[in-house]
């Protein structure tokens, strides 16, 4: 598979890279790492990373701006980090002659000409060095930097149980083969604003429970407005929930108004939460997983499923 995916990309002049909505460290790692190594590879070829991005993950690299893709024949299309079609962050996009899926994500739906899955790999990002390593694809140090983010982010700094001897055989030859720099990766990815360190003061003093262990922050424009925090941060600070004793599955709702909908995150301790997002047009990892919702009403709908689930959860592990 992996030399197929070679093939293709060695076979074609005009690549687009492309990932999910809403990017994090890993969509925008693999995509970054696997348009350096192609153009290490192969300097001649147009290599696009399209998306919108955020200013926070610059250190990865950069996304192509207004590159007018309706002039170019003959595109590959890469997506990785995304097992969806209606997730791929691909609007300006809207021909190409082949697809190539590189994913970690549980199996939704075949949408790539191929696809490569592995949901036993912790990352997108550890699938692309894996790539890079088993073909002719090049590698260097600062290619490995932007592979260790995502793989550290999606990790959770191997805390999480997607983490496996694979994990650390790859980070091992990133540090002893390519002595990555993995200090200022960390400092990158973990740095942040005060006005964050304030929020997750308001998101800690504003999670509520359920009798079943649910725990859920319910956060309004206001809310954001005056901690002068995007959108997207309560969900970027959702695991640091992970360790609360008395949490088995939390969230944070939060209004959305650019957008017009709810942006929810959830993380689990133990139950499976993914199926029961898919439920409520979402979906994701088996214990981390998100939905965007019309309104809070339906977040209410959600709770009360996964408060559900814990029940379920709590009495089969007390049998
Ligand atoms: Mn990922």
């Amino acid at each position: 598979m992996y030399n197929d995916i070679f093939e293709a990309i060695k076979s074609y002049n005009n690549i687009v890279i492309a990932r999910h909505v809403g990017v994090d460290p890993d969509a925008m790692a693999s995509q970054i790492a696997l348009k350096d190594s192609i153009k290490l590879t192969f300097p001649e070829k147009n290599v696009f990373a399209i998306g919108n991005g955020t200013v926070k993950f610059n250190f990865i690299g950069h996304l192509d701006k207004g590159v007018d893709f309706d002039q170019l024949n003959d595109i590959l299309l890469i997506v990785t980090d995304t097992p969806d079609k209606k997730r791929v962050d691909m609007e300006e996009l809207t021909h190409y002659e082949k697809s190539i899926k590189i994913d970690h994500h549980p199996f939704i739906e075949k949408f790539c000409t191929i696809e490569y899955i592995n949901d036993k790999r912790s990352s997108a990002s550890e699938i692309v060095y894996d790539l890079i390593k088993n073909t002719d694809l090049k590698i260097n140090k600062e290619i490995c930097e932007e592979l260790f983010a995502g793989i550290v982010a999606d990790t959770g700094r191997f805390l999480f149980n997607n983490t496996t001897n694979d994990t650390f055989n790859v980070v091992r030859e990133m540090i002893e083969n390519y002595k990555i720099d993995f200090t200022r990766v960390y400092n990158n990815l973990y740095k942040r604003p005060l006005s964050e360190v304030k929020f997750f003061g308001f998101l800690a003093n504003n999670i509520l429970t359920t009798n079943n262990s649910v725990g859920y922050i319910k956060v309004s424009n206001s809310d954001l407005l005056s901690y002068g925090v995007d959108s997207a941060t309560p969900g970027n600070l959702i695991n640091e929930f992970s360790n609360t004793e008395e949490l088995l599955v939390w969230l944070t709702a939060t209004e959305d108004v650019k957008n017009n909908f709810i942006r929810v995150s959830v993380r689990s301790r133990g139950p499976v939460i993914n199926k029961t997002l898919e439920l409520h047009s979402g979906g994701g990892h088996a214990l981390a997983s998100g939905a965007k919702l019309k309104t809070f009403e339906d977040v209410d709908l959600l709770i009360k499923d996964l408060d559900n689930l814990c029940k379920e959860y709590i009495e089969s592990s007390d049998k």
